[in-house]
């Protein structure tokens, strides 16, 4: 991908462990990779087809002013944020900042940190069969637009569909949705916890009836095992209610375990819903 580099900008800003720091302040030396397509930059002469350095330079000094954080880490992380939150266009960041006059009672050159963050893509399934199911994945997709580290990109079509699994209940309304986050995998599970738990959800019945149930299906081709958290999910090769509307929205999604695109599934699964 193309970049855009500021290179050793100098911020003299407050941030350190130190009271000392905080209060007499120092000098930081903040180096920015941007990455983003230039092409049509490029071809048109426009920088509205860009992303402006100047305006960039003054963000990352404005949240280096904006509060005196105790590490370099954390400043690090809030640049990186701010910018991707701020550019569409702006793919990954990388930021370096560096600190050659920390208090260290040698002789060094500097200390620095070298972060890179990018936007993620994850698709959810969301359902509900108890209540206004409607309005509860309506109520899912604005309470995820709300958080500005998640910004729903599609919503496939709302299906009813017959519960799947042993427990006799009501039918669910289902959807997937793609959205594009800032949270790690684990982060993301707790928002979205967070988020069942404000739509009134109890865990009664395991695989029971829910007002509402939002489950990570993918997130860029990572694959997770954890005792909490597996993704690819486990059972999404299974679920029609999953792949149906997965499908309309992301055929070409790819799941990393199996090695295939959502639509080969989605047709591998109606093939043995036939028999
Ligand atoms: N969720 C389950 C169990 N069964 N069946 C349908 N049709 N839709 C669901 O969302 C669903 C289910 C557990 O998460
Ligand atoms: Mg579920
Ligand atoms: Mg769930």
């Amino acid at each position: 991908m193309d970049k855009i580099v500021i290179k050793d900008l100098e911020v003299f800003a407050y941030h350190g462990v130190f009271e000392e720091e905080k209060k007499k302040g120092q000098t930081f030396i903040i180096t920015a990779e941007l990455a983003l397509d230039l092409r049509d930059a490029g071809m048109t002469d426009a920088l509205e087809q860009t992303v402006n350095y100047a305006e960039v330079c003054d963000l990352i000094s404005e949240v280096m002013l904006e509060e005196k954080y105790n590490l370099i880490e954390a400043a690090a992380e809030n640049i990186a944020n701010t910018i991707l939150i701020k550019y569409d266009k702006i793919k990954s960041v990388r930021i370096v900042i560096s600190k050659p006059e920390a208090p260290i009672s040698m002789s060094f050159d500097t200390v620095y940190v070298d972060i890179e963050r990018k936007k993620n893509i994850a698709y959810l399934s969301i359902g509900s069969n108890i209540g206004d199911k409607e309005g509860y994945l309506d109520y899912a997709v604005d309470q995820l637009n709300k958080d500005e580290y998640i910004r729903v990109n599609k919503i496939s079509s709302y299906i009813e569909t017959e519960p799947y699994g042993d427990v006799e209940q009501e039918n669910f309304l289902n959807a997937c949705l793609e959205i594009e986050t800032l949270y790690s995998p684990t982060e993301l599970l707790s928002v979205i916890n967070d988020i069942e738990q404000s739509a009134g959800r109890k865990r009664l019945v395991h695989w029971g009836p829910r007002t509402l149930d939002i489950d990570i299906l993918l997130y860029n081709k990572d694959i997770i095992m954890e005792e909490n958290l597996k993704i690819p999910h486990a059972d999404m090769t299974n679920r029609q209610f999953v792949l149906e509307p997965l499908c309309e929205i992301a055929p070409f999604a790819y799941h990393p375990v199996y090695n295939k695109r959502v639509i080969e599934l989605f047709d591998i699964l109606k093939e043995k819903n036939k028999e």
